[in-house]
């Protein structure tokens, strides 16, 4: 059976690019159709300056988010990522397989590295190694496939080659995986800022839709998206980033295609004003869902160390396969 695997960071609350890119698909087509496991990829929220009661109350609500949403957890395993040590113990024999040269050139480092000397803060060895840790996520399990948005795709593309040159070097050990990404809304865009990724950990939110805005919220964000100053509605994602991103959204949302939505439009408020009342629908069901788990914190940790385990089960024997394949000695 196909095996899955994919994550969120809880660097921040989830956002519709969260759900678009990447939480949709898990809880509509993935959990049904093969071994799915999805984590709570906390490890990864402390290559950054971070809170610590933060980063435990944002890992809480993102694994309440993802119930919400609809995983299931009697179709799927759902667990957070520090849980299960073999995580961690596998990323350290892929650091040892990895090179410095490739782990810079990796264009999120770039980016944050930039972004934290700017804010005159140092830069963790973490944010250069976490693709590393990445690649442990998914190769622990023999994961076929990675579903995730369009900005993961550098990451799944190491995570490959890490594999590969492993396999290479110490006999056949890790399934080669790749990234799976929507058809529609692989990258959502920052509605204040059309030409950047919306990213849960920026600092200016009036351009992110949260999953848990509520309704007003979620309009007025839309209706002050930032467009252009043409007049037709056209899809065109380098010339009119904005207006592809609405016509992107639309067509997520309503199942349509933007290329054909955009013939339907004949000017972007009424463009914006669908888009808006189509994305407070789609989240509805999700903000109402979380209210009621959110009020049961005891089912979600039940979920959580139910999970742990079952990754645990599945991820042990893999990465012990890794260990002596990379010629450590085994314990006794
Ligand atoms: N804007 C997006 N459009 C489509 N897919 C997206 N994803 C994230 N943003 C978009 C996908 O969601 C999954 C989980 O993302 P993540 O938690 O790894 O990253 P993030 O939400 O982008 O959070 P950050 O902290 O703001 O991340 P950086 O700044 O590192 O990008 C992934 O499958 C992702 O592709």
């Amino acid at each position: 059976m196909t095996r899955i695997f994919s994550g969120v960071k809880p660097t921040g609350h989830l956002t519709l690019g969260n759900y678009l890119g990447a939480v949709r698909r898990w809880v509509e087509v993935d959990q049904y159709r093969a071994e799915a496991l999805f984590s709570v990829v906390d490890l990864h929220a402390l290559t950054v300056e971070h809170d610590p009661a933060r980063v435990r109350r944002l890992s809480r609500q993102a694994a309440t988010l993802l119930l919400a949403a609809g995983l299931d957890p009697k179709r799927c395993t759902l667990f957070v990522q520090s849980h299960v040590d073999e995580h961690a113990r596998l990323s350290y024999l892929l650091e040892c397989t990895a090179t410095d040269g490739e782990l810079r050139r990796m264009i999120q480092y770039k980016e944050k590295s930039v972004q934290a000397r700017a804010a005159g803060q140092s830069v963790r060895l973490s944010l250069l190694t976490y693709p590393v840790l990445m690649a442990a996520d998914i190769l622990a399990y023999g994961t076929d496939e990675v579903p995730v948005g369009e900005d993961q795709t550098q990451h799944v593309e190491l995570t490959r080659d890490l594999a590969v040159r492993f396999n290479q070097r110490y006999g056949h050990t890790f399934t080669v995986p790749r990234a799976t990404r929507p058809e529609v809304a692989a990258r959502v865009m920052d509605l204040q800022d059309p030409t950047s990724k919306m990213g849960k950990s920026h600092a200016n939110g009036s351009g992110i839709v949260y999953l848990l805005d509520d309704a007003e919220t979620v309009r007025r964000k839309v209706m002050r998206a930032v467009t252009d100053s043409g007049r037709d509605v056209e899809y065109d994602r380098e010339g009119r980033p904005g207006v592809a991103n609405l016509l992107d959204l639309m067509a997520a949302a309503t199942g349509g295609n933007p290329e054909a939505l955009a013939g339907v439009y004949q000017t972007y408020g009424s463009l914006k004003k669908d888009t808006a009342d189509a994305v407070v629908e789609l989240l509805r069901p999700v903000r109402e869902r979380h209210a009621e788990l959110a009020a049961d914190p005891g089912y979600v940790d039940q979920v959580l160390r139910d999970g742990a385990l079952r990754a645990r089960e599945t991820a042990r024997p893999l990465v012990d396969r890794a260990y002596r394949a990379i010629g450590l000695l085994p314990a006794g």
